[in-house]
């Protein structure tokens, strides 16, 4: 008995000295808790610190003040998606596969997803010249993500706000987050207001239950940021909190819209609602320092800021940055960005060294102290030199790669080097370079005048895509090219009943009788119709005589237009009896049909007459088996062809 009550008091004290000790030594090497804050959409000049005189930010400039802002941070991809899966890899989008945002909602996917298969075949549009590699439907959860790599090191995990990187099999708990709030297949929410729902048959974010009707997304964020920090306060955390705000809709609460109503704006940052939606993600984060500082956390919390892509023209405006979002411009790609990291870091230091959305793995590891795990194909570089005031890295470039279109924008590669950029686009003219150091807005394209350089960025560039296994686009074999025809109608006067849109090409009628075809392309020749019929008089200009008369049709589900529902001819001699010649029913719908030109022609025996009107009938809502069932659809027509 004596000796086991010995032993046990031995015991007892050693485990007292060894826990002692423990606790000691954890106190010492406390890990930080790390925050890292992405604001989707948010342009480089959105935020005060970066020069507007318009959106009002005190916590982000108060707080990039007391950190490292940098001046040359970049989003790996001028869309979401991308960016998202280079933060959580240390990857270059190339290598990932997820070049382009995320279209997991549309129809087409739930099929191969059923299989857990990525799409495989380059996809194109009879509009486009080149077909492109087919875009992933998540981020694969066999890459390592910083948030796995921290929870193995003893962080608890949370993901609050937008996440479209995959359905519901690759959410953030899946990807190393113990929690998500709000993290889904969502690119943006369906409105910002509890509960979060656009009308009652779409639903709302299927990871954010609503719990107060009216409530602003913004600050529910928030709020789950503020009880998430409350209830780990004593662990140590990393937390993401990435904002559904700025993306659209644009809604925002109505007493802050009205202060900016009454504000002068700045240039072409005038929008109030817009600003308003800044001004909420400001206040979040005014929230999340209060509850730092009450619990004394805020010696031992790093903080990172930054967005995902550039801010949307004519949303905001990120001049003197060219252009915005989707773009290859450095107003699509160049991102307000700064690092809080109190002790190692110095107040109001700047850093102009470019660096890139794929570096924010490699930085965290080292801030974190853990020693950045053996990944292969990791990209990024670790920034704490950088952060800690040392020498700048040796990284020879950065690259982008968006094999895409993106309505008018064409798939490109870009390379920055130095104070060079080379863009390379895969259709239309070949390279663009400009040098940044001084030419910021890119407006004076050097390609022509440098041809070494574009030599050399272009020889490095190259290299990288085949380094990275990045996917080309090729051309295209189903291309409709717009194409010339001769006939009796060109240039004679056409008289519209119902009104054309004026989204597309300039919404002049002149296309329908100006001699060329429309092709593949529905922003080129082609004049649409949303929701109104295509109720086209034209007044031959004297009686002629013809045999034919023909339309073009297009249709692309993907774009919300459809084939008319019927088509016909009518003739008059006074402009005001018509007789009809022939009506013509269109084929019902099918959903396969997703992409094709169609022809309607009348043939009948010489007319003479003076005037004649076709009448293309639009199906007027999008039908049931399409994604926009019961949305205004489009009807687009071009050329009314008399021979
Ligand atoms: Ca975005
Ligand atoms: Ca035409």
């Amino acid at each position: 008995m004596i000796k086991m009550d010995r032993n046990f008091i031995v015991i007892t004290i050693l485990l007292v000295i060894l826990t002692g000790c423990n606790r000691r030594e954890q106190q010492e090497s406390q890990k930080p808790n790390i925050i890292f804050i992405l604001v989707d959409d948010l342009g480089w000049r959105d935020v005060g610190y970066m020069g507007s005189r318009f959106y009002e930010t005190p916590n982000i400039d108060k707080l990039a003040g007391m950190g490292m802002s940098f001046t040359n941070a970049y989003a790996a991809c001028a869309v979401c998606s991308p960016t998202r899966a280079s933060i959580m890899t240390g990857k270059y989008p190339a290598r990932l596969g997820v070049t382009d945002w995320i279209h997991f909602l549309d129809p087409a996917a739930a099929e191969t997803a059923e299989k857990g298969e990525h799409p495989q075949e380059y996809v194109g549009d009879i509009g486009q010249k080149l077909i492109c590699p087919p875009n992933k439907y998540w981020l694969d959860l066999k890459e390592i993500t910083v948030a796995e790599i921290l929870k193995d090191a003893g962080y608890v995990t949370a993901h609050i706000g937008k996440w479209h990187l995959g359905p519901e099999k690759w959410w953030p708990e899946n990807q190393g987050f113990d929690f998500n709030y709000g993290g889904a297949d969502l690119g943006q929410p369906p409105s910002y207001f509890d509960p979060y729902k656009r009308n009652e048959t779409r639903p709302g974010i299927p990871t954010l239950k609503p719990r107060k009707e009216g409530e602003y997304l913004t600050d529910r964020e928030a709020d789950e940021a503020v009880r998430f920090i409350t209830e780990h306060k004593d662990t140590t955390f990393f937390l993401n909190l990435w904002h559904y705000a700025v993306h659209t809709p644009i809604q925002a609460k109505d007493d802050i819209v009205q202060k900016y109503t009454n504000k002068t704006p700045d240039g072409d940052q005038k929008n109030p609602v817009y600003a308003a939606m800044i001004e909420s993600v400001d206040e979040a984060l005014g929230k999340v320092l209060l509850s730092l500082e009450e619990y004394n956390l805020m010696d031992n919390t790093i903080i990172v800021f930054f967005s995902d892509n550039g801010g949307l023209v004519p949303k905001t405006s990120n001049k003197p940055l060219r252009i915005g979002k989707g773009y290859p411009y450095e107003g699509g790609i160049r991102e307000p960005m700064f690092v809080f990291w109190p002790g190692k870091v110095s107040p109001e230091s700047v850093c102009d060294v470019p660096v890139t959305s794929v570096d924010f793995l490699p930085t965290i590891c080292s801030m974190a102290g853990i020693t950045i795990p053996n990944i292969e194909g990791l990209d990024g570089q670790d920034l704490t030199p950088l952060l800690i005031g040392e020498e700048d890295s040796n990284r020879e470039a950065i690259f982008w790669h968006f094999p895409h279109y993106r309505g008018q924008i064409f798939p490109y590669s870009i390379i920055r080097k130095g104070n060079y950029k080379l863009l390379k686009r895969y259709e239309g003219k070949t390279f663009e370079l400009y040098d940044l150091d001084n030419d910021i807005s890119e407006t004076n394209d050097l390609s022509d005048s440098q041809p070494e350089k574009v030599k050399e960025l272009n020889a490095l560039l190259e290299e990288w895509l085949v380094e990275t296994n990045a996917k080309i686009p090729e051309p295209n074999p189903n291309y409709v090219a717009p194409e010339e025809i001769e006939h009796l109608g060109i240039g004679k006067s056409l008289m519209l009943k119902e009104s054309p849109s004026n989204r597309y090409g300039d919404g002049s009628s002149l296309v329908l009788l100006d001699g060329w075809l429309g092709g593949g392309n529905q922003g080129v020749n082609w004049l649409g119709f949303q929701g109104n019929d295509c109720v086209a008089t034209i007044d031959l200009q004297g009686v002629e005589s013809y045999t034919k008369v023909s339309a073009r049709f297009l249709q692309k589900n993907n774009a919300w237009i459809f084939l008319p529902e019927k088509v016909s001819v009518e003739v008059s001699n006074d402009g005001k009896n018509f007789v009809l010649v022939e009506e013509k029913e269109i084929d019902p719908l099918r959903k396969a049909d997703i992409n094709r030109v169609k022809e309607i022609e009348f043939s009948f025996y010489p007319k003479e007459h003076r005037y004649l009107r076709l009448t293309a009938k639009n199906i007027q809502f999008c039908p049931e088996w399409h994604q926009g069932a019961g949305d205004t659809a489009w009807l687009f027509v071009d050329e009314i062809v008399v021979e």
